[in-house]
């Protein structure tokens, strides 16, 4: 079971790393990893196992913050009503091998700027990323796909996306103003 321990430290230079593609089929141990890495996002968003293995709630988690340089990432996104019971699941994939084909030069930001499970701190800022963006990736099946994808959604993916190329959340931060939205930035 991945719990907290097993993601490495934001000093570790396999964080800026970037990841090898995935050939198919996957070995046992690939399989493996993606069920964990599904589940970690689950239990991490479950309160009760949450709190009971002290996980910070996650939406994505990318290989490489397991130290695991392949181009593999999970996303599991649910849409909660107002007692936090989860009415829609919007996103439950695993993505191999993701490319962005096409993006919108409009970007947006999250109000609250982001954080990252690799980073144990705040790091304040918005943080302008494309508005939309089409996604080509492979399913563990090795099948292929095309997803657009815009506003939250798009920025999940692409900070997941990131982390496949070494990138980390604040190097997008405007470090002289980091809470300045440019005009071409919609703060969702
Ligand atoms: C996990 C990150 C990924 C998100 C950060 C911004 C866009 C993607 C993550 C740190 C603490 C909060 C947490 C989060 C959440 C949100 C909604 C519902 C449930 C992957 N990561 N978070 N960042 N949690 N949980 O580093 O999920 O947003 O690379
Ligand atoms: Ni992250």
């Amino acid at each position: 079971m991945i719990t907290m321990k097993d993601f490495i430290a934001e000093v570790d230079p396999r964080l800026r790393e970037a990841s090898q593609e995935v050939t198919f089929p996957l070995n046992d141990e690939e399989k493996t990893l993606i069920e964990e890495m599904r589940t970690f996002l689950i239990n991490s968003q479950t309160p009760e196992i949450a709190e009971e293995y002290g996980l910070r709630a996650g939406v994505g988690v990318a290989a490489p913050q397991l130290g695991i340089n392949k181009q593999i990432f999970a996303v599991y996104l649910t849409e909660l009503d107002e007692d936090g019971e989860v009415v829609d699941v919007i996103i439950d994939e695993i993505f191999i091998n993701p490319k962005i084909t096409r993006h919108s030069v409009k970007q947006a930001a999250l109000p609250e700027g982001e954080g990252c499970l690799s980073v144990r701190r705040a790091v304040p800022g918005l943080v302008p990323r494309p508005r939309r963006v089409t996604l080509t990736y492979q399913d563990p099946e090795g099948d292929e796909y095309e997803v657009k994808l815009r506003d939250y959604e798009a920025i999940v993916v692409q900070h997941e996306l990131d982390h496949l190329k070494g990138i980390l959340f604040y190097d997008h931060i405007n470090d002289e103003n980091p809470w300045q939205a440019d005009d071409n930035t919609v703060v969702l």
